[in-house]
């Protein structure tokens, strides 16, 4: 596969609180950050999805007196799993991961704004009727294909994927570019979404030797 003008890679969510010591660590998140830097200088478009809830966030346990982390309740949208409080607008575990190369990204995409909707999707929060403007903005820069590496693979990546190949773009993971929270056979579950839907799969040696 070939890094052309026309592939933009998609760095999703490679923020404290989602690596070692984050509030919601997702195990070796912080080992992806030197491979999504080596990519990202293969490409001429590189956008950074920021995960990005205001303080209360309807998605975090600590909103639902009673519940605990990792517990599902249903929402006017469907299945919510409920998370310990995670980045926080603002936040110093909102902040991207201090080793990721910002100077690569010409945009970012901050999502889950809203109090009352999660948005694991880059693209479409968990309603499924609000759009980030992500696709518009591929879309009037050409790009046809989205490379989509970061965290959590089985939350924010896999949605992120799902949704591009729903939005017209070509999709390709770089898993070991990745890190899962696996909760449940989550992870398992994803791929074989994402396998059913067409997003492919590429090793970062296949991308950039
Ligand atoms: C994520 C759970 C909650 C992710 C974001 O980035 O995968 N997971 N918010
Ligand atoms: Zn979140």
């Amino acid at each position: 596969m070939v890094i052309d003008a026309r592939t933009a890679l998609i760095v999703v969510d490679v923020q404290n609180d989602f690596c070692p010591g984050g509030s919601l660590a997702v195990s070796g998140g912080d080992e992806v950050v030197a491979i999504v830097n080596a990519l990202g200088r293969h490409f001429a478009n590189v956008v950074l999805t920021q995960d990005w809830h205001p303080a209360g966030h309807s998605s975090f346990a600590s909103s639902h007196p009673g519940r605990q982390p990792f517990e599902v309740v249903p929402m006017p949208y469907g299945p919510q799993v409920l998370w310990p409080d995670h980045c926080v607008q603002g936040s110093s575990g909102a902040d991207f991961h201090p080793g990721l190369d910002l100077t690569l990204a010409q945009a970012v995409i901050r999502k889950g704004c809203r109090r009352e909707v999660d948005s694991y999707s880059g693209f479409l929060e968990a309603d499924r009727r609000t759009p980030t403007g992500l696709a518009g903005y591929l879309k009037e820069r050409n790009v046809a294909r989205v490379v989509i590496v970061g965290l959590a693979t089985d939350f924010c990546v896999s949605w992120t994927a799902k949704d591009a190949v729903r939005s017209g773009f070509e999709a390709v993971v770089v898993e070991e570019a990745c890190r899962a929270i696996d909760l449940d056979g989550s992870l398992d579950r994803a791929w074989a979404e994402m396998t059913a839907l067409g997003v492919e799969k590429a090793t970062a040696a296949e991308l950039i030797g």
